[in-house]
């Protein structure tokens, strides 16, 4: 029967939520190579908003299926597939009943600071899918399998740019001679980043009130495109946003760059955060779950490698273009974001290399791959994406472009 099968085999399952996405899908590869059970849920709605506003990942990607069938063909491994939404608590009880994972790893929000920024019923669905769907996860752990280990991915920007160091999760205040260990203040800059912010909230409480065991990974910006896996065929290439809505700073400077459009530094270029590889982000995800929180913690991660200021950025992929000959032009654009524009950044960010983390430092030979990349699949590129199109000023009630 199943389930003695599943004892004797003895291999830890892992249900990734969000498991057809950037970071969701180089992760859930990574994971089956390294001998887990893996079992992707997603409901695709990351490739609906690229439809519906006109978007497109740089380098072409394959349907979910095409995906995992080549995997399955490249490996011998099987990736299950569970397409639906998380926020349907039918649809994801029944998941997790069917799949009985170890560990749920959870990516499966709507991801985009600008996007939660567009317009009224944006903002609302980014914090109800983001909110409701964390929910109803720690309530499937609750009700089907309290032992569960929940990685949850959240973001650095929870912290906001504050005066002081950022701590991973937990600052030791005295205050009127007493003292106590709390969570760090969180001072986010975009509905999206709140949605995080009260993602965290909901399990910390959870942890505290039911004994869930939770890891809370405070992710920083992601860069590159490449892991061993999705370069192992064409039909599991990884996405790539370069977009002025979904596209991150270091990606898109690097497209920016094979274009020749120059390079968008918002504002004074002086706003500072934490940045990985994706490779890194793979890494650190088995170490999660390699390594589980305890029942009833509430364990937080800073995953990030290094910090950079968008400036820095820019220099960064400018030398990196002139060793390639390509000549890289930097503008300022009036910032479309409120935040700060120079300010303190000092994150910790040790307890992943505590568990062993090797990081893939930004290097020359990474930016010259990024741009090759690029270059590859200039084609593909809509130089009308490229500069931001969503003001944190112009914020309105009124929806802007397509329905959702
Ligand atoms: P992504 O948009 O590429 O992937 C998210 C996936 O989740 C998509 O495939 C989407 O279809 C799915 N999804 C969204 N809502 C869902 C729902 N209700 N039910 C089922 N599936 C749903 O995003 P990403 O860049 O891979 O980011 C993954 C996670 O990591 C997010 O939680 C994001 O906040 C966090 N993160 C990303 C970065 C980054 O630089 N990309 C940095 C820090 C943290
Ligand atoms: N920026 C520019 N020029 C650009 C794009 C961005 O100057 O062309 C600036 C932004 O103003 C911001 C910084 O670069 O100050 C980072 O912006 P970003 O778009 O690269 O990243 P952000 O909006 O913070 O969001 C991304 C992911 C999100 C994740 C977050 C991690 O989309 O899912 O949570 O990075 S963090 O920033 O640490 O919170």
């Amino acid at each position: 029967d199943q389930s003695s099968s599943r004892d004797s085999s003895k291999r830890k399952r892992v249900m990734v939520i969000g498991g057809d996405g950037y970071c969701g899908w180089a992760t859930a590869l990574h994971l089956s190579k390294k001998n887990y059970e893996v079992a992707i849920v997603d409901n695709l709605i990351r490739r609906t908003f690229d439809l519906q506003l006109g978007l497109d990942s740089l380098s072409p990607i394959a349907s979910i299926h095409d995906r995992v069938s080549r995997w399955k063909s490249l490996t011998g491994k099987t990736i299950e597939l569970y397409i639906g939404d998380i926020c349907d608590f039918e649809f994801f009880s029944a998941a997790f009943k069917s799949f009985e994972p170890d560990t749920v790893v959870h990516f499966g929000e709507q991801r985009s600071a600008p996007y939660s920024m567009m317009d009224r019923p944006r903002a609302l669905f980014t914090q109800s899918n983001n909110v409701i769907g964390t929910l109803n996860v720690l309530f499937a752990i609750k009700e089907f399998s309290e032992d569960c280990h929940l990685v949850k991915l959240g973001t650095m920007g929870e912290y906001g740019t504050p005066n002081i160091d950022i701590e991973e999760g937990y600052i030791t205040i005295t205050h009127n001679g007493r003292t106590d260990t709390l969570p760090y203040p969180k001072q986010a800059n975009s509905f999206y980043h709140l949605s995080k912010v009260h993602d965290s909230n909901n399990i910390h409480f959870s942890c505290k009130t039911w004994g869930i065991r939770a890891t809370d990974l405070n992710q920083g910006v992601v860069y590159g495109v490449r892991t061993d896996e999705t370069d192992m065929h064409e039909e599991l290439c990884n996405r790539l946003d370069y977009d002025g809505v979904f596209g991150t700073a270091l990606n898109r400077f690097c497209v920016q760059a094979a274009v020749g459009h120059p390079l968008t530094v918002y504002g004074k270029g002086g706003q500072t955060r934490g940045y990985l590889d994706i490779r890194d982000t793979v890494q650190c995800m088995e170490l999660a779950i390699a390594n589980p929180a305890k029942p009833g913690e509430f364990r937080v991660f800073n995953q990030f490698t290094e910090q950079f200021s968008v400036r820095d950025l820019a220099a960064l992929v400018s030398k990196a273009g002139e060793k390639l000959g390509i000549d890289v032009k930097t503008i300022t654009v009036p910032n479309p974001r409120i935040e700060k524009e120079e300010h303190y950044y000092n994150a910790k960010c040790t307890k992943l290399i505590e568990l062993g983390l090797q990081p893939h430092y930004l290097s020359d030979s990474l930016i010259d791959s990024l741009l090759n990349f690029a270059v590859a699949y200039k084609d593909r590129i809509d130089m009308k994406q490229i500069m931001p199109s969503v003001s944190w000023k112009k914020f309105g009630a009124a929806q802007v472009r397509s329905v959702v």
